[in-house]
């Protein structure tokens, strides 16, 4: 038995950060903060069939795409909790535009930028589906007083946390500070996380593969070539739930793929690189499998604008080694 089962995620932050003596307490309060904003999420996410919270907004957010009424109050509650909490000196988030950059006193002089996706899978939320909060931290690279754009566009390598929470028929939050991956319950009876998935580690191979096959024809060669060798050869189940924290769940539980690849009318993939990519990847990583672009590995890239894409294919070693062979042979 780990010696960390069944405990809450605030204990096992503090006891996670005894393991660095250097640690300040600031991450772990971040931490925290961001744990606590996703409590308050889930508590509206779950009630979201009841009361008249459901539906498009009427805004469009950056990317043109409709912003569900969830979106909007997921977003402004983590805003919230990070400017108030005082360990964050930024955010870049999938609905906001422009980097937010705390200006207070604490955010001037706090180390850390928060990059998240607040909602993801928003087209989920009117079927009840799995969605997900993504986020991901880096220490700036500026000294203090405001942050700026710079300080958010860092390769996945220098990140110093990842994770996501997922709604779905529990609640889980799963991340990691570099030191492997652990998975958080929440249990409903007492409002808590709990430690129910220590130390995940990803299959080096699985049964199925997720991607959106309706887009098939307009995959480069190799992925087609790829997929036609998964379903025939190996006899690969597909799963696709069309939100990226439930397949990604699914992958790095079990095993198998994850992919987004490039199309005809989205040569970047459809993902964003900083909030979505990057965070799932770091994951993968900490759990032993792998993630690429098809070319490069996703935590290798170095971003150069706040909301740009990247074709992602995630997940088992053995089927990640099998992409590479196929972008050898096929090219694109
Ligand atoms: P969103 O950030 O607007 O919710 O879009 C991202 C979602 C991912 O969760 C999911 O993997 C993908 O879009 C599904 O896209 P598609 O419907 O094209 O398959
Ligand atoms: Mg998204």
């Amino acid at each position: 038995m780990n010696r960390y089962n069944g405990i809450t995620l605030d204990e096992f932050i503090i006891l996670k950060e005894k393991d660095y003596p250097d640690a300040t307490g600031n991450l772990s309060k971040l931490l925290r903060d961001i744990g606590v904003a996703s409590k308050v999420i889930n508590r509206e996410v779950n009630k979201a069939g009841l009361v008249d919270i459901l539906g498009a907004a009427g805004a469009v957010n950056v990317q043109d795409e409709e912003q569900q009424k969830l979106d909007v109050y997921a977003n402004n509650m983590l805003i919230n909790y990070l400017k108030n909490g005082g360990q964050c000196t930024g955010i870049g988030s999938e609905e906001n535009e422009d980097i937010i950059a705390v200006d207070t006193e604490d955010g001037k002089n706090a180390h850390y930028v928060v990059l998240m996706d607040p909602l993801d899978g928003s087209s989920n939320i009117d079927i009840n589906a799995s969605i997900g909060t993504i986020f991901s931290i880096y220490k700036r690279k500026s000294n203090k007083g405001l942050c700026n754009l710079d300080d958010f566009l860092q390769e996945g390598n220098k990140l110093v946390a990842a994770g996501y929470v997922i709604y779905g028929s529990s609640t889980m939050l799963v991340y990691s500070t570099g030191s492997g991956v652990n998975g958080f319950t929440l249990d409903p009876s007492i409002g808590e996380y709990c430690l129910s998935h220590p130390d995940i580690r990803t299959p080096d191979t699985g049964k199925y593969y997720s991607v959106n096959q309706a887009n098939y024809s307009s995959f480069p060669t190799h992925t087609r070539r790829y997929i036609d060798w998964l379903v025939n050869e190996k006899k690969k189940g597909l799963r696709y739930i069309g939100s990226m924290v439930g397949d990604m769940h699914r992958t790095l539980l079990k095993g198998g793929i994850f992919m987004y690849p490039a199309t005809n009318s989205a040569p970047e993939g459809k993902l964003r690189l900083l909030y979505e990519c990057i965070p799932m990847a770091y994951l993968m990583v900490q759990a032993g499998g792998r993630a690429t672009d098809s070319k490069r590995e996703i935590l290798d890239i170095i971003p150069s604008q706040l909301h740009e894409r990247c074709p992602i294919y995630i997940g088992s070693t053995r089927l990640l080694k099998r992409v590479d062979e196929f972008v050898e042979n096929f090219g694109d």
